[in-house]
């Protein structure tokens, strides 16, 4: 039998020959669609990178982060082109920096309770959730298709999805947080992105591309909308978009692991109740158990990001010790105006 590193982790286990063999898929990808992205108008971002407009939302190009997790404007192309949902899949949806690799360890500590008990070889244990739940748009995924198991995340808008997610009415969980929140994490990750070596992003930069919505996968407030709009529109049908709150699942984490199983199909039992299964999954994944677990998972590529890159503090409201109380205040201005009749808790 495969071990749960092996079986979930293609990365981690990818010799040399398959290292090229990756690289070479994710150049022909980027040529394919070399002319599509050249027309496409260009902005500078935090970084002194560009990003370019393609449906409404700001994207890199080209895989210009590594790994399990990375993202470019090819990536969704290619997964527009060519990917292709069962009706059984479920998906979880998110503007970065939102709560992804927590839900990710949730839905897949959920959906897996049979197959794996909760002690030292449990998956989440020794394994980022990140190559357990993978992204339709990462190279991993681009590469090796049948990775996926049913489970899948993406950073995608909804309005951009490869068409059969809606067609096929899959199950799509969607995570927001407060988009201050999500500033000043995106903020922090992309300094250790870019390093030690290089000049930091200042907050006021950082601030000024989100506030404007030109950062990749921007805006930020348009990708919650267009998810909340999809919640709301396909409220009371089976295929509905189950929205979650990062905050609501700080303040009230059985009530929303107990929603979040029964949306995916996996509702917990009176026994399994009783026996505080749900209690041990929402241990298995804080932020303590799932950072140690993921720091010792590191793999050695040099062109994979770091796992502990995806935990900082996990905590609500840290941004009031880096913002302005402008900042805040304009922050706050276009949340109301852009979430305006769509009653969304933050
Ligand atoms: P991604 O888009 O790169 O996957 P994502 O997981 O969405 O990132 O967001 C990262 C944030 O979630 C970090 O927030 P912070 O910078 O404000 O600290 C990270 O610390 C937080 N996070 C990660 N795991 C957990 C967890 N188990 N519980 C709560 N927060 C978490």
């Amino acid at each position: 039998m495969l071990s749960p590193i092996a079986f979930y982790s293609p990365i981690a286990i990818a010799t040399e020959d398959e290292e090229k063999a990756r690289k070479a898929k994710m150049s022909i990808i980027i040529e394919r669609y070399k002319d599509r992205v050249s027309v496409l108008h260009k902005h500078k971002t935090w970084n002194n990178t560009h990003v370019y407009k393609y449906e409404g939302f700001w994207y890199h190009r080209g895989f210009w982060y590594q790994s399990n997790a990375s993202f470019s404007i090819e990536a969704v192309m290619a997964s527009q082109d060519g990917f292709q949902a069962q009706p059984t899949d479920v998906f979880l949806a998110s503007h970065p920096k939102s709560g992804t690799t927590w839900l990710k360890a949730l839905a897949f500590a959920i959906a897996n309770r049979t197959k794996f008990n909760f002690g030292p070889n449990h998956p989440l244990r020794t394994i980022c959730p990140h190559d357990c739940v993978p992204f339709i748009e990462s190279e991993a995924f681009l590469n090796n298709p049948s990775y996926a198991n049913g489970l899948m995340a993406t950073h995608i808008p909804y309005t951009s999805l490869p068409k059969s997610i809606i067609s096929c009415g899959c199950r799509i969980v969607y995570i927001c947080r407060d988009p201050k929140d999500v500033l000043i994490s995106s903020w922090h990750f992309m300094n250790k992105l870019i390093g030690n070596e290089s000049t930091p992003i200042k907050l006021e930069d950082a601030f000024e591309y989100f506030s404007k919505g030109i950062i990749t996968n921007g805006s930020f407030w348009d990708n919650v909308v267009g998810y909340r709009k999809a919640s709301l529109e396909r409220r009371g049908r089976p295929d509905t978009v189950l929205f979650l709150v990062y905050e609501e699942m700080k303040k009230d984490p059985k009530n929303e692991v107990k929603k979040l199983a029964k949306f995916i199909g996996h509702p917990f039992t009176k026994e399994e109740e009783a026996k505080r299964v749900v209690e041990e999954i929402i241990e298995l994944c804080s932020f303590e158990k799932l950072s140690n677990a993921s720091t010792n998972a590191n793999d050695e590529r040099e062109d994979t990001l770091s796992n502990e890159i995806f935990f900082r503090k996990g905590i609500v409201g840290d941004s009031v010790n880096h913002l302005t109380p402008e900042m805040i205040q304009i922050l706050d201005r276009i949340t109301r105006q852009k979430y305006e009749g769509l009653d969304i808790p933050i």
